[in-house]
């Protein structure tokens, strides 16, 4: 490879005449826009644990009531990208969000696609067009974009949820904007109750069409059985994993992210092959082992960490006794619309 010139290479007032005019010679740039063979990638491999990021997040509901903070969550970003920019990797955001008994975070609208999966706590809900969605550990509830969604809890301790939204790509896109609403009526009628098995679906073909998201929660006693029922009938399955779909297609849930749950077998550890996307991995139950790039976290129940993209990434469950269950969220949906998804083994 032949190196290229230099920006110093050229006249000082040359380049500043260029710049007067808004223009930039490509070549000094041009290895660190295209680089060779792998993209530059400032995601870093970052763990969050939740032992430490807990009692943070209860002091945010002392410190800011929710009227002045409308949604409390406290952002996991990823160093790499620096702290300011709200970003687990390129396309994916990560926050821990709280609400206390009695609280209410008010209704409102935005272009980025945003999933909780349910991290502590009982009688929270939020309601997503109108669908009236209960929140309990594990659970998996869908605010895609432009839908109305409000959070409320009438239970009596504080629940926490994980939140992921493509907000980075969407704000990078400059399409990133929010609408507040008012408090939405609930309608009869609940998407996971409607496709509640599987192969089953309803027969309503008219209505298919005007409805993109005909199911909006996937409660984990059912992601939880579906992955033991699996690991039963293919003992030999290295990667017993189940993706989360829209019933009526069969496609990805939403349209950038992807969602996952995975069940590592007792004592198992798991190579997961070199993809482009980046990934963010969730203990809903039990305990791992993640290492990526030569990184080595100990995920405890509750606990999130993110691989950058391109990385071979090794998982192992801590359990020698029982397994252990991740939730995975990844990038692979936008990766193969945009035609550059890969598998590099
Ligand atoms: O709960 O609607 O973490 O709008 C960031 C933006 C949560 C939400 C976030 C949001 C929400």
């Amino acid at each position: 490879m032949n190196d290229l010139g230099r920006l110093e290479d050229l006249p000082k007032d040359y380049i500043e005449n260029l710049r007067q005019l808004n223009l930039v010679p490509l070549w000094p740039s041009l290895r660190g826009v295209l680089p060779p063979k792998v993209p530059t990638r400032q995601t870093q491999p970052t763990h969050w644990a939740f032992k430490t990021l807990k009692p943070l997040l209860l002091k945010a509901g002392e410190l800011t009531p929710i009227e002045k903070a409308e949604r409390r969550v406290l952002v996991m970003a990823n160093p790499g990208h620096g702290l300011d920019k709200m970003q687990a990797s390129s396309a994916i955001y990560l926050g821990m969000q709280l609400l206390l008994p009695g609280e209410w975070a008010p209704s409102h609208r935005h272009t980025p696609n945003a999933v909780r999966m349910i991290v502590e706590g009982e009688g929270a809900y939020t309601t997503v067009d109108g669908q009236k969605c209960p929140m309990s550990r594990g659970d998996l509830i869908l605010t895609p974009t432009g839908l109305w969604h409000e959070h409320g809890h009438d239970g009596t301790d504080p629940v926490i949820w994980l939140d992921v939204l493509d907000l980075p790509l969407m704000y990078y896109m400059e399409v990133s904007y929010h609408i507040n609403g008012d408090r939405q009526d609930v309608l009869p009628g609940q998407g996971d109750r409607q496709y509640a098995r599987a192969g089953l679906v309803p027969t309503q073909m008219f209505e298919r069409a005007s409805h993109p998201y005909p199911m909006l929660r996937y409660p984990w006693v059912e992601a939880k059985a579906a992955l033991l029922s699996i690991a039963q009938d293919k003992p030999a399955l290295e990667q017993v994993q189940v993706a989360y779909v829209n019933p009526e297609t069969g496609r990805d849930v939403e349209n950038v992210l992807g969602f996952y749950a995975l069940m590592l077998r007792p004592g198992q550890t798991l190579r997961l092959p070199a993809r482009s996307p980046a990934q963010v991995f969730h203990v809903i139950e039990g305990g791992v082992q993640a290492s990526v790039s030569g990184k080595t976290f100990e995920l405890a129940e509750a606990d999130t960490c993110c691989a950058p993209g391109y990385e071979a990434v090794t998982l192992k469950n801590l359990r020698t006794d029982q397994p252990s269950f991740v939730f995975v969220a990844d990038e692979s949906p936008l990766h193969r619309k945009l035609g550059v998804y890969e598998n590099r083994g």
